[in-house]
């Protein structure tokens, strides 16, 4: 049996607010505060656990090595050098699994097998370092080459960031779906972070078929307002495209052709009317899960932000008082990573396949979520300051706490 299975990153106890993403307005407003690694990876707990609970399936990566010690090497640091180029090398931005690959489930491809690519992340330095590590944690969780193929980052200068722009859409998991590439293009006043090609190139490699492959083009206005990936103004699950009135540069262009491939479609549109915008970047509603439930109906995962914004709620609850297919909206706590331009949607990758073929390390039940809770606030550092980041009192600490959780799940092999 074929199901969704959302893989969350766990945070990192390295996390910290070193403004290092360029388009990303939380990370630049948030640039030089203390972070609270230990807070963030329980909040991040938590939004697992009630997934779980509301799934029954729930899976998650672990973070990658920090700080990155090869990383530093190569940027022959000295007294002179930026102190972004030192946090570089520091950053939790693993955690946001949305960018760790992109994923093309067995129905979609041409060898019958589910396919992931490593996505490079080249724009920007801290993200750059991941993929290697990414793939090789990819390569032990869905080890079982019988039903995973996995992939190398696709070559630069073709910049690709993985499953935050590109959108499945289907009438069930066990039936070819569409799927539908995201991409930007340079010369706004921000980096456009998914480059055409990188998105034609994964596609190829995962042997999708043409006539159920969409390619369409970022609104350069919702990127130069902050939607540094898709996923900030748009979602999709099932038949279901939520999203923004401006999030592409061609936006009846953009259903039309969807739905040409997928004439099931059916698009939620949020207009700038009811939410601009500038809001719906700032509180995060497009970056949100959105779930289909054991019971058939359709559950929207928004981050708190949301609720406490009244033009956001308002459009909400007009939405539920309708008969569209999101019917219900619950809001989740995950402040530290959203205050690093992070929200439900960054945190979690999709990976359509049967539970059975992962490794089951990677799979989360109660008992493990307690072993891992346990481990976080016995070792996660409670509060990081800038000044901090290079110290080599933190360094222990957090190579420490990420070997205590390694060890804990047996997965010491990741070391
Ligand atoms: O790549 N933030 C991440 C947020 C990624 C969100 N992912 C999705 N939308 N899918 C980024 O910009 C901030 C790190 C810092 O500034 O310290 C950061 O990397």
């Amino acid at each position: 049996m074929l199901t969704e299975i959302n893989f969350d990153g766990i945070v990192g106890p390295s996390h910290n607010y070193a403004g290092l993403s360029l388009g990303n307005i939380a990370s630049a407003n948030n640039a030089g505060d203390p972070s609270f690694p230990r807070a963030a990876a329980l909040q991040g707990m938590a939004k697992m656990r009630g997934n779980l609970a509301r799934l029954g399936v729930q899976g998650f990566l672990l973070p990658l090595p920090r700080p990155n010690h090869g990383l530093l090497d190569a940027l022959a640091l000295d007294e002179t050098t930026p102190p972004q180029l030192r946090a570089a090398a520091w950053s939790a931005s693993s955690m946001w699994t949305a960018n760790a690959a992109t994923v093309s489930p067995a129905p979609d491809t041409a060898d019958g097998r589910c396919h992931l690519t490593a996505a490079n992340l080249v724009t920007m330095l801290h993200r750059a370092q991941e993929w290697p590590d990414t793939k090789r944690q990819l390569e032990v969780a869905f080890g079982d080459t019988r039903h995973f193929a996995i992939h190398d980052a696709v070559p630069p200068t073709f910049g690709d960031e993985g499953a935050a722009n590109h959108m499945r859409l289907c009438e069930s998991h066990e039936t070819p779906g569409v799927e539908v590439f995201v991409y930007g293009k340079t010369g706004g006043r921000f980096p456009a972070r998914q480059h055409e090609q990188a998105s034609r190139i994964v596609a190829r490699r995962h042997g999708l078929d043409p006539a159920r492959t969409v390619f369409i083009e970022q609104n350069p206005d919702a990127i130069a307002a902050g939607a540094f990936h898709n996923d900030v103004v748009a979602v999709a699950n099932g038949r279901v495209l939520f999203t923004h009135d401006e999030a592409f540069a061609d936006q009846q262009g953009a259903y039309d052709a969807i739905r040409a491939a997928f004439p099931a479609l059916e698009v939620v549109e949020v207009p700038s009317s009811a939410v601009t915008l500038q809001e719906a970047i700032r509180t995060y509603l497009f970056n949100a899960q959105l779930l289909t439930l054991p019971s058939g109906e359709m559950a929207l995962i928004v981050p708190e932000e949301c609720r406490e914004s009244p033009s956001v709620w308002g459009w909400v609850e007009t939405m539920l008082a309708g008969n569209g297919p999101i019917r219900q909206v619950i809001p989740v706590d995950v402040r530290q990573s959203m205050a690093n331009g992070g929200g439900p949607a960054c945190l979690r990758l999709r990976v359509v396949c049967d539970p059975a073929t992962v490794d089951p390390r990677f799979l989360l039940d109660e008992a493990k979520a307690d072993l891992i809770e346990s481990v976080i606030a016995r070792t996660w550092p409670e509060q990081i300051d800038p000044s901090d980041i290079g110290s080599d009192s933190l360094a222990a600490s957090v190579i420490a706490a990420r070997l205590a959780l390694l060890d804990a799940l047996d997965l010491a092999q990741l070391g």
